[in-house]
């Protein structure tokens, strides 16, 4: 693999040296996913968060055809105000990076990224999944292919209820993609805590899940694992609200004829519009969540590497 692609942060090339846990975040989320300055505000508290566990947040993206390992203060201002970034998953990796444009990276492209630098555990909000109706739109998301492949743990609070969750957890299970619940024995949809649905593994506490992490890097099992973390109660909506949303969000999107990749960043945009932001206080609590688990556990399984 050609390193010269990689461009670490000093803050980040230093802990990786040292052999310090280092945590990796998406930009997708920043430039798509939340508006601004939410976005931004919580781009720097959710760093913090894992500075404050002991690890050290390496912000992904493409920028200038380098994959940047951790991003600056401008860089990130310039992501979250941005209407020029694209959103780029697997796919996308040639196109941006041999035009030097700037790239937000999804859960699938971040993973990649991270993989490449090393870095083992990876915090965000939700993953994609295979969408409602997929049956027909084949609408299922980049990120559950690279959770079958790419060696990093992904940290998130479940899948929206705008996702078919059970048609994703299928695919996961076909996958080989090992689903821990942390502190639960269920699988959490986003805004709420529970989905009806069960994962493979309950992780008791940090050391706990990172003893499983560690089981699978012994054995050489590639691919992603999932490490669901409920949102915070305090912060969780009523399944029946978001459930009435979503049904309207979906028929709109619909109408509208959004397809694709637009699909993820309209739904998000819409729901918080019908919830009057409820959506997005709850995006946030949660993420920040991640964050402090997420760290846990790379401090964790550093501990236990070495
Ligand atoms: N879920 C969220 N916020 C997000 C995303 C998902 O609550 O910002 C983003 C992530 O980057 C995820 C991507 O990888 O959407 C999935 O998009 P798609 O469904 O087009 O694969
Ligand atoms: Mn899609």
């Amino acid at each position: 693999m050609n390193q010269h692609y990689l461009e670490y942060a000093p803050e980040v090339k230093e802990a990786m040296e040292k052999g310090q846990p280092v945590v990796a975040l998406e930009s997708t989320i920043i430039s798509h996913g939340m508006p601004y300055p939410q976005n931004l505000e919580t781009a720097m508290e959710v760093e913090d968060i894992i500075r404050k566990e002991g690890a050290v947040p390496a912000t992904i993206a493409l920028i200038d055809g380098k994959i940047k390992i951790g991003m600056t203060q401008e860089e990130l201002e310039a992501f979250a105000k941005g209407d020029a970034i694209e959103k780029v998953s697997r796919r996308d990796f040639p196109k941006v990076l041999a035009k030097k444009t700037a790239g937000a990276t999804t859960v699938a492209a971040t993973m990649i990224c991270a993989e490449l630098a090393g870095i083992q555990v990876f915090v965000t909000g939700g993953i994609g999944g295979v969408h409602r109706g997929a049956e027909s739109s084949m609408d299922i998301s980049a990120d559950l292919q690279e959770l079958a492949k790419t060696n990093v743990a992904v940290v998130c609070a479940g899948a929206k209820s705008i996702l078919d969750i059970g048609l994703t957890l299928e695919y996961l299970e076909t996958h080989g993609v090992t689903v821990i619940g942390y502190e639960t024995d269920e699988f959490p949809a986003f805004y709420t805590r529970k989905s009806g649905y069960g994962v493979d593994a309950t992780g008791e506490n940090p050391a706990d899940v990172a003893s499983m992490l560690q089981v699978k890097r012994d054995l050489g099992l590639s691919g992603g694992v999932v490490i669901a973390n409920p949102v915070p109660e305090e912060a969780e909506m009523q399944k029946e609200d978001v459930d009435r949303m979503i049904q309207i969000a979906l028929t709109e999107a619909i109408e509208e004829g959004i397809k694709g990749k637009d699909t993820t960043p309209y739904l998000l945009g819409r729901l918080k519009e019908l919830s009057d932001g409820q959506t997005l206080v709850t995006n946030i609590a949660l993420v920040k969540h991640n964050a402090v688990n997420g760290a846990k556990v790379a401090v964790k399984l550093n501990e236990q590497g070495r």
